[in-house]
């Protein structure tokens, strides 16, 4: 082996190009995957110890705690929306008939029962898989390739004929039998063991030595598309067909139905076979069955508005409530949640449950020592469902706390809202814990080994009080934390390194992760493209505390934001200590100007429609504007940039015509909107 670290290190690189390059160009790999990922651990341990020698390879700083390289999904993976009875089932139709302005013809969806493994990408090039991904966060997963070939029931080559490039997405999981027998394999060996077989399937496709993946008995359904490099089916009943011509398994128990009058009938069917099918299920999805439709309905935030999961109702089970612990969130909301004496639901051990608020105690009469009916509906939180009033009751009604339990700080109720705050603010250390945790969560600042339980020790011991706190003075911290137990001089530099990582961030995370109550994602969004820079989204912010500034009111019209949100973040920059943590971390940090939205033609413009439009119902005209980068506002002022003028228009076309804006009609609109799709 070469000399120095750097010479290995550049070594490692090349053969890590030679293997990549015999893999995916000339799909004649000369080493095992195995061989292959040894040699990829052995090169990310190695730039980790000696970030100087840099990452020739590349990507590998990405996500040296986990060993997978991250990978970017062209469309995103969704997640569903739930329904948990008829009439919710009943509103998603009723939605999809208002966004599309459809009368009562009846509408077909595809019923298929939902597995409950994990969700993956599947990418082929001239037929050959040449990438699989896991969902990840939906919008970035990990490359799991050498793993998931490893799947017997996943195709390598596609059965022709097929496009150039398709990528299919489906469900791995481990049959119930499999499960059992694995785990019993497992404790036989002295081996970890499984709580579910969801959990199985996620640790088996997650190995990093992917001959590990091999031996464990994963199974695959497909069930849905990517991206494609041309159409291949106008339904997804048809899609569902060419799945299973090209090689993979569909779920046999999957139906088209006619008409979403259908699906009731179908839940109860699926419902009494549950017990008895080879795997778990949690519910069926219905999915539109026209694609064209699909494509109109679109998205809200991460979920199609086309699909949805109608769950099977929750697991019960009876046990005894010891005590009711009070949590604090990083808004300061104080949240009851169950002790319980320790009782499996479903398949879970469950030790604690959310009580919601005070008004939920008192509606349904819980005191510490009731026995309490509990219930678990799929991944949400277990729920108390009422006291079994046949069982010996506790003592005494509960009373719930009108202090702080961290702080001591009083803790308010505002008149009409159901959740008592602590008004410590950023002197409670609950929440500042807990906004610390969101700081570094996900969507957030995402930061590699940094995570809820190393945050909260880290809080606990003064390291770090403040999300300054963080990429201030690395060195020192790196010192700190290399003499601590359980870590080490080359942990101690990777998360030191993964920090520097996040320094540069973009506007719309940075926003997000000042945890502002009411502030998810999705308007961290919105306020990032409406303001573009971190300088006058501050700017806007300080002007708007004001009531009745044009700062207050521009942010109140954002599509998605409202009076409501925009007196939340009033709220925030009114308090100037709020604002100091805000510029002592912005010191810290390169935040990049939000880009402009993607899909070309209509980035940043600004548009109004007004009066009855004909060929779409407004809300889909505004989500066809969004998807083109626009903006769209219920107001013209002198900042829009169109106005899309409907039959019967009134008042905003004439202000408009006043103000100079540009109007439009609907038609003339249809053709922009086509013209900037294609420059898109
Ligand atoms: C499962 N889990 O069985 C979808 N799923 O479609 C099925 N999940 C899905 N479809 C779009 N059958 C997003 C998720």
């Amino acid at each position: 082996m070469s000399g120095t670290p750097a010479e290995e290190i550049a070594d490692l690189a090349a053969q890590l190009a030679h293997h990549d390059r015999a893999y995916h160009e000339r799909d004649a790999p000369e080493i095992s995957d195995a061989e292959y990922d040894a040699l990829r651990r052995r090169y990310a341990a190695l730039v980790a110890e000696h970030p100087e020698a840099g990452d020739p390879a590349g990507g590998v700083g990405a996500a040296p705690a986990s060993g997978f390289a991250k990978v970017r999904h062209g469309v995103p993976m969704l997640s569903l929306d739930n329904a948990f009875a008829p009439e919710d089932f009943d509103e998603f139709c009723a939605r999809i008939r208002r966004f599309l302005g459809l009368g009562p013809e009846p509408l077909a969806f595809v019923a298929e029962p939902k597995i409950d493994g994990l969700s993956i990408s599947l990418t082929y090039e001239d037929g050959v898989l040449v990438r699989g991904a896991t969902r990840g966060d939906g919008a970035e997963g990990e490359d799991v390739t050498a793993n998931i070939r490893t799947l017997k029931s996943l195709p390598e080559r596609l059965v022709a004929p097929f496009p150039a490039r398709i990528e299919i997405r489906g469900e791995v999981f481990m049959s119930k039998a499999d499960f059992l027998a694995m785990n019993a394999a497992q404790e036989a060996a002295g081996e970890k063991t499984f709580a579910n077989p969801r959990n199985a399937a996620a640790g088996s496709l997650r190995q990093l030595d992917a001959t590990i993946t091999a031996k464990r008995p994963l199974s695959l359904f497909a069930y849905a598309q990517g991206e494609a490099s041309e159409p291949v089916a106008a339904t997804h009943w048809d899609y569902l067909a060419r799945l299973r011509d090209w090689g993979f398994t569909v779920n046999p128990l999957s139906e088209r139905l006619a008409d979403g009058a259908e699906a009731a009938g179908f839940q109860a069917r699926i419902g009494a076979e549950r017990a008895a099918l080879p795997y778990d299920i949690d519910g069926v999805v219905y999915k539109l069955d026209d694609l064209a439709l699909q494509r109109r309905l679109g998205f809200v935030g991460r979920a199609p508005r086309w699909a949805i999961a109608w769950k099977f109702p929750a697991e019960q089970a009876t046990t005894v409530l010891e005590g009711i612990d009070i949590q604090v969130g990083r808004t300061g909301a104080l949240t009851p949640v169950a002790r319980l004496t320790p009782v499996n639901v479903g398949g879970v051990l469950v030790r604690n449950a959310t009580l919601h608020n005070e008004d939920e105690i008192a509606r349904k009469g819980v005191r510490i020592g009731d026995t309490v009916t509990l219930q678990r509906a799929g991944d949400v939180i277990p729920q108390i469902v009422g006291v079994v009033e046949s069982q010996p009751r506790g003592p005494e009604p509960y009373v719930f706390p009108d202090h702080c339990p961290v702080c001591g700080s009083l803790a308010i109720r505002p008149q009409g809202e159901v959740v008592k705050r602590c008004t410590g603010g950023l002197t409670c250390a609950a929440q500042v814990e807990e906004r610390l945790i969101h700081f570094v969560s996900r969507g957030a600042f995402d930061i590699e080994g940094l995570g809820e339980k190393t945050i909260r020790e880290f809080h606990a011991e003064r390291i770090i009080a403040s999300p300054a706190d963080i990429f201030r003075n690395l060195p020192p911290l790196e010192a700190e934390i290399a003499v601590r137990e359980g870590w080490g001089a080359l942990s101690a530099r990777n998360l030191v390194a993964a920090i520097a990582a996040r320094r540069a961030v973009p506007l719309a995370r940075f926003i997000f992760a000042l945890g502002i109550r009411r502030i998810g994602e999705a308007n961290a969004k919105l306020l990032a493209r409406h303001y573009g820079s971190f300088a006058n989204w501050r700017t806007q912010m300080l002007a708007a505390v004001t009531i009745g500034s044009e700062a207050r009111s521009d942010l109140g019209a954002i599509l998605g934001i409202g009076p409501a949100i925009a007196e939340e973040l009033a709220e925030f920059f009114a308090e100037p200590r709020n604002v100091e943590a805000l510029d002592s971390l912005a010191e810290q940090l390169q935040i990049a100007d939000a880009p402009a939205a993607a899909g070309g033609g209509l980035s940043g413009k600004i548009v109004v429609f007004t009066g009855t439009l004909e060929t779409m119902t407004r809300p889909e005209a505004k989500a066809m504007a969004e998807t083109l980068g626009a903006r769209v506002t219920d107001s013209v002022s002198k900042k829009t940039d169109i106005v899309v003028v409907g039959a019967d228009a009134g008042s905003k076309a004439r202000k408009a015509a006043e103000l100079g804006v540009r109007t439009m009609t609907e038609a003339e609109w249809r053709e922009l909107a086509a013209e900037a799709a294609g420059s898109g």
